[in-house]
Order: C-alpha cells, then structure tokens, then sequence
C-alpha cells in the first residue's frame, strides 16, 4: 500500500528560521514554498531523495493562526514532529481500505497538499500516536 515516505512534516514558529537551519546543518534544498489556507499552513518542502512513485522530503510547518491544527499543536507540544506521510498510488483507495479497517478518517475526501498533490489525514489515536498523511502525486 505505501511506496515510501513521502515528507515528515515538522511544526515550527519561525519558517524562514527552520529554512536557514535545515540548509546550514543538513544541506538541504528548498524545493517548493505553499501558503495552504485550507490547513491553516505556511510551507517549504526541503528535497532529501527520489523514491517509488515520487520524492521525498522533510516539510517544514508555520501556522497561519494559533486555531489551526498546527497551531494547536505548537501550543500543546512546543516545535517537533507533527506527522508522517506515505506516497500511495490512489488515495481515495487508501481511504477506503484503511478506513475499511476502522480507524478513523480526518478528510470525508481527498483534499489538496503541497505540489499538487491529493492528500487525506488518518486519526493519530488509531495509528499508535503518529498523525498519518496519505499522499497521491500528481500525475505528470
Ligand atoms: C493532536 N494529537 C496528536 C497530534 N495532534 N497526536 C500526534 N500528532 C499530532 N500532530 C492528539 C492530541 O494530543 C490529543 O490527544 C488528540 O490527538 C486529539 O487532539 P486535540 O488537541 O483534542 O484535537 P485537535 O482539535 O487539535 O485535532 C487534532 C487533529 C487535527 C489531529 C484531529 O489536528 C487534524 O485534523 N489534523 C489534520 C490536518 C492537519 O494537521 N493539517 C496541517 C498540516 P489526547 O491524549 O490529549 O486526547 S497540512 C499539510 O501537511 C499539507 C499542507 C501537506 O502535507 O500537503
């Protein structure tokens, strides 16, 4: 079902401070910058390698406002890790048979991500404590 990760998406207060940080010290490139009024976030996807079916990246976070899921989180945990995605072929088929399995699903449909990508969100509470993002690539 999973082809690999596509990002880990890190919570951070300062997104042109994390950018600079992750250059210096892991010499990454930023490769694409996305304000996403739908999830309430500013983001730079930072390229760490190409994999099956599309890249892979470690997406940095800034929070739009402090009533956004990022926001929260930030309020609630301090800057880390805020969830984990996996590149799947089909997302709505990924809903389906992970949904089928009774965990929860945050998107009723798949919804726009970064790089034109589709994406949908899984209940951290049913997947041992990691928010879960599924990821479609868009296709070229
Ligand atoms: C909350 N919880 C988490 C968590 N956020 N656990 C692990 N990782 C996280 N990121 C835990 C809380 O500690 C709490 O546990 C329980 O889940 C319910 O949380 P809550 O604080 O009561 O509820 P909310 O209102 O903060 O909602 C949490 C939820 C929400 C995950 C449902 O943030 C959501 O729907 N997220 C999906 C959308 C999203 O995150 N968008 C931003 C990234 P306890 O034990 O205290 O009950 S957008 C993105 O990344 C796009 C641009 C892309 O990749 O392309």
């Amino acid at each position: 079902m999973f082809m690999r990760i596509d990002h880990v998406g890190i919570a951070c207060h300062d997104l042109e401070e994390k950018i600079a940080l992750f250059e210096q010290t892991f010499e990454l490139t930023v490769v694409a910058r996305e304000v996403n009024e739908e999830q309430g976030v500013k983001e730079a996807m930072l390229h760490i390698a190409d994999g099956n079916g599309g890249g892979s990246y470690i997406q940095l976070l800034e929070p739009l406002g402090p009533d956004t899921p990022v926001g929260k989180f930030l309020a609630k945990r301090g800057e880390g890790v805020h969830h984990v995605a996996f590149g799947v072929p089909d997302v709505a088929e990924a809903m389906r048979e992970i949904g089928g399995k009774g965990v929860r699903l945050l998107d009723e449909k798949p919804r726009h991500g970064t790089m034109g990508s589709s994406i949908a969100f899984l209940h951290p509470k049913d997947v041992g404590g990691m928010l879960t993002e599924l990821v479609q690539a868009p296709k070229h």
